[in-house]
């Protein structure tokens, strides 16, 4: 299994990270996924073949680009 923390500036309050907690949940390779909204950071864990990459591309079609 594979974790991260995503900093997504676009982060403004908790809708936001309910909004990609259930984008991302939809994802059957997504283990978890953990908001702090004063943080503007994601914890998400996941197995392959989903990727590091692959998350960034859908964080940015859903409009929460991560910066890190
Ligand atoms: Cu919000």
């Amino acid at each position: 299994m594979e974790k991260h923390v995503f900093t997504i500036p676009n982060i403004s309050c908790g809708h936001c990270v309910m909004a990609i907690k259930n984008e991302l949940t939809e994802i059957k390779e997504i283990v978890s996924v953990e908001g702090n909204p004063a943080e503007k950071k994601i914890t998400v864990e996941w197995n392959a073949p989903l990727t590091l990459e692959k998350i960034q591309d859908i964080l940015k079609d859903i409009h929460y680009p991560a910066t890190a």
